[in-house]
């Protein structure tokens, strides 16, 4: 017998992190966790087995499916935007190939053991394109289906991918002779920046607010490569896995889309650095501004609207801006110092 299990790809990375040590505490599904680098040690003991390897390999794909059942795919993997813009074609190939692949087995598992596997995918603001800053201030809170013109490669992928799984759970092999539901039910969050107490980003463009807080709690110097006027929206970690879980959680029945908005709170540059020094007043944090960077985070929306998703599964995020800095962010960085010098 194969043992019935929930995929996470991408399991080491900082929404990894979060979402595992949340099954951890909330639920007792076998776990196995898939990435390019080991897994954490603390996260392993919360998986049922942890497996190293490329998305990309469709023989390593295929040799979990021999040893596991797999009932929902959290699919993370992924290159970030500003490594995928150094790096398109290897972006390509993961973002858009590995989750194909992924699609495919969901598939696959679901004719197998005759139940829907659901597939949670973590899009991006970065699916939107705003020509510039002045266009983006006149936009406002967007919604899902306007501005649908990403300027990066990794947002292109995101944006695609979307449509992938709409196009797997809602119209796959719609000119067969016995057309048949394709049992991938595919739920997606498009997620603005997300800021962790526990882990640092790499690769990604929305890193200037995370790795601002990191710096200044390390004490190391920082220069943020936007400048002090630029806006997106953010959100704590927590609320991130939580929209993510309850998504996942919804009555199939209440959800009018497949992909939603959500955000909690959108600060300018400036504004995360004056909180950052309010909480760190000895912070040495000043600009640097990367202009090819800066129009990348210019072409994502200032806001969202994220009304669909608190309609139709109850989206609300716990914490809001000075919130997530006071009773988050900063306690659980200096527990997380604490930990790695004790
Ligand atoms: P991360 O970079 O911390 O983690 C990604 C993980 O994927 C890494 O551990 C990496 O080793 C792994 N990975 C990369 N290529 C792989 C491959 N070919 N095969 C197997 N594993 C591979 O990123 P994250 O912040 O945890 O993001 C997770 C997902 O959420 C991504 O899809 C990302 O696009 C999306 N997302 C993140 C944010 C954010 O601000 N963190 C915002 C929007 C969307
Ligand atoms: C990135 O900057 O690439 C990510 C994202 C907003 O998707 N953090």
């Amino acid at each position: 017998m194969r043992k019935p299990v929930v995929l996470i790809t991408g399991a080491n990375g900082e929404i990894g992190h979060g979402l595992i040590d949340y099954f951890s505490h909330q639920t007792h599904q076998d776990i196995v966790a898939l990435d390019l680098h080991p897994l954490d040690e603390q996260l392993q003991r919360h998986c049922h087995a942890s497996i190293v390897g490329d998305i990309v390999d469709q023989n390593l794909l295929q040799r979990l499916v021999s040893e596991f059942e797999i009932h929902a795919i959290y699919h993370l993997a992924a290159l970030l935007s500003t490594r995928a813009e150094y790096t398109p074609d290897a972006a390509h190939a993961v973002n858009v190939n590995g989750t194909l692949n992924l699609l495919k087995l969901a598939h696959e598992q679901a004719r197998w053991h005759g139940n829907t596997v659901k597939f949670l995918f973590p899009s991006s603001i970065a699916a939107y394109g705003l020509p510039d800053r002045a266009a983006k201030t006149d936009a406002g809170r967007v919604t899902e289906t306007e501005f649908a013109f990403p300027r990066t490669m990794y947002g292109c992928n995101k944006l695609y991918c979307e449509q992938l799984g709409r196009y797997f759970s809602d119209h796959f092999r719609q000119l067969a002779q016995d057309p048949a539901p394709s049992g991938v039910d595919f739920r997606a969050l498009r997620y603005p920046g997300l800021i962790s107490a526990q882990t640092a980003p790499s690769g990604g463009t929305s890193d200037y607010a995370p790795e601002m807080l990191h710096a200044a709690a390390r004490g190391e110097p920082y220069n943020c490569f936007v400048d002090p006027e630029v806006v997106i929206p953010f959100m704590a970690m927590p609320d991130a896995i939580d929209g993510l879980v309850r998504l996942a959680e919804a009555d199939a029945g209440k959800l009018r889309q497949r992909v939603y908005n959500v955000t909690a709170f959108s600060p300018s540059a400036g504004q995360i650095r004056e909180e950052v020094l309010r909480h760190f007043p000895d912070a040495q944090i000043g600009y640097e501004v990367d202009l090819p960077r800066t129009r990348i985070v210019d072409s994502w929306p200032a806001d969202v609207n994220d009304t669909p998703a608190r309609q139709d599964w109850g989206w609300a995020p716990r914490y809001d801006f000075e919130s997530a800095f006071r009773d988050y962010l900063v306690p659980g960085i200096s527990r997380t110092a604490q930990q790695s010098h004790g």
